[in-house]
């Protein structure tokens, strides 16, 4: 008994098209899902016509990869290839570099090797600790310095290079660029190739933004091959040199550029949006902050440096961290297609390549499989509530072969960075700050700054 896939009303020939904004589409998408409880919907956006699923038991169908893959074309993934090529996250499925650069570096993305990139991890988190302790009292922004900061620890645990962002009050040239070519990427994916053509302007911007970043890339790896940075046995080195267990092949040169710039990209700025979003939680939720202090003061009493076992011991930091990538997921959307043409929820059918794409803020909230779904409350991810659990109503981190490879470092590297900010520093938000989510690819709050001083002169 099949059922029509709903639609917000369109208009003739445009479709959609008209009422998607130009900044924050996803978060649109995502109040239009209030719309249609059913947890499914669809649109025709610039001529192509996409479905949008959110109810967990869809979710779980749609993340079957016996039925669904990962979709790059017609979404911001074919754009973001003009500079990302087929690197990891932007590789289709079928293509050689894929599982050859997937099987490269693979191992060097275990749990068991963080422990290898603790020390640099540490040394930005501390630089950014100690950019901090300089600006004692006065109005920092958060999500600028995390952004140096998870900058810095990719760049310096996966390629030997260093960006050094702390000694500098302008942000890096690379990172405008890469604001502004994903942001042109996600607009051409959401108008008519004819409407892009008009853009002369913008398309000149593009080409120079991709031009800042590949030279950035050139710069990188020029740096390894004259014998400076760090381990051969890093990302860069294993790129550089490693083969493929499986077919004995080495990653192509343009690969390899391909990569590094995608790890530039992909390394930082999630993870960086990941703590702007915790931090703003905590200061929302005063009974969990203090829970983290006593959890920080108990492992790491005053100015005990933290070493990889204490972070590995936390347990309060990470399920903030858990419940900030519920709430505040830094990618809000991923994109999947049938493999053939199917049915899901036993109604909806769909075409063989259709888009369709998992909203993870209604799926994170969605009442089938969360209790006060609105609240933050950590308590959900203590180990006998984590295993009532829908098991696809929760995936910040993607789904399948094609989840994000960079987990455990994104984690370790959050968990080391909170801590060690809360150790040290205390915040207050003076301005009243209200979230001001800004979407690029990625969310992060905008413009937001918090006083922040050190714990120990006030308490
Ligand atoms: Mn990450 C894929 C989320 C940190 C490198 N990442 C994905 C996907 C999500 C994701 C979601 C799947 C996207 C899709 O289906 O289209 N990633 C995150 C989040 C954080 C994060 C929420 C931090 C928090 N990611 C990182 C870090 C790195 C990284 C850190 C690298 C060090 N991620 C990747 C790469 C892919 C990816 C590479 C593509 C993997 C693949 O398709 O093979």
């Amino acid at each position: 008994d099949l059922r029509p896939i709903r639609s917000p009303r369109g208009i003739p020939l445009l479709g959609n098209t008209p009422q998607i904004p130009d900044t924050n589409p996803v978060e649109y998408f995502g109040e239009l899902s209030k719309q249609f409880p059913e947890g499914i919907y669809g649109m025709d956006i610039a001529g192509i016509e996409q479905v949008f699923v959110y109810d967990p038991d869809l979710v779980a169908e749609v993340s079957d990869e016996t039925r669904f893959f990962k979709q790059i074309d017609k979404t911001p993934l074919h754009h973001i290839r003009d500079f990302a090529g087929a690197g990891l996250f932007t590789a289709h499925q079928h293509e050689e570099e894929w599982g050859r650069a997937h099987r490269i570096l693979l191992p060097a993305f275990s749990q068991r090797a963080m422990r290898n990139y603790f020390g640099q991890m540490l040394e930005i988190a501390q630089n950014l600790a100690g950019k901090w302790e300089r600006r004692e009292g006065k109005p920092v922004n958060i999500t600028d310095d995390y952004t140096r900061l998870t900058l810095d620890t990719i760049a310096l645990s996966g390629f030997g290079y260093r960006f050094d962002s702390f000694d500098k009050e302008e942000l890096h040239p690379f990172l405008n660029a890469m604001l502004g070519a994903l942001t042109e990427s996600m607009r051409r994916s959401q108008e008519l190739p004819m409407m892009t053509k008009l853009r002369r302007a913008d398309a000149k911007k593009y080409g120079e933004n991709v031009q800042v970043m590949r030279e950035l890339v050139e710069s990188v790896i020029k740096e390894r091959q004259e014998g400076k940075g760090s381990a051969e046995d890093d990302l860069l080195g294993l790129m550089l040199e490693a083969t493929d267990p499986e077919t004995g092949k080495r990653l192509d040169v343009d690969n390899v550029r391909d990569q590094v710039l995608t790890f530039l990209i992909a390394g930082h700025e999630t993870t960086s949006g990941l703590l702007s979003f915790a931090t703003y939680s905590l200061m929302r939720n005063p009974h969990v902050l203090a829970q983290a202090y006593a959890e920080v003061d108990r492992l790491l009493p005053g100015d005990t440096v933290p070493d990889y076992d204490t972070i590995m011991q936390l347990d309060v930091i990470p399920r903030i961290l858990e419940e900030t990538l519920r709430l505040w997921a830094p990618i809000p959307m991923i994109a999947k297609a049938p493999i053939d043409d199917t049915v899901i929820g036993g109604r909806y059918e769909l075409k063989k390549g259709t888009r369709v794409s998992i909203l993870e803020g209604p799926l994170h909230t969605h009442p089938k499989a969360w209790e006060r779904p609105d609240e933050f409350d950590i308590d959900r991810w203590l180990p006998e509530n984590r295993a009532q659990q829908h098991p696809h109503a929760y995936k910040p981190f993607g789904n399948g072969v094609r989840a994000c490879i960079g987990r455990q470092f994104a984690l370790t590297e959050a968990r080391l960075a909170l801590t060690l900010v809360l150790q040290k520093f205390k915040f207050s938000d003076t301005s009243d700050y209200a979230m001001d989510v800004r979407e690029a690819l990625t969310r992060k709050p905008g413009n937001f700054e918090l006083i922040v001083r050190r714990r120990q002169e006030h308490e």
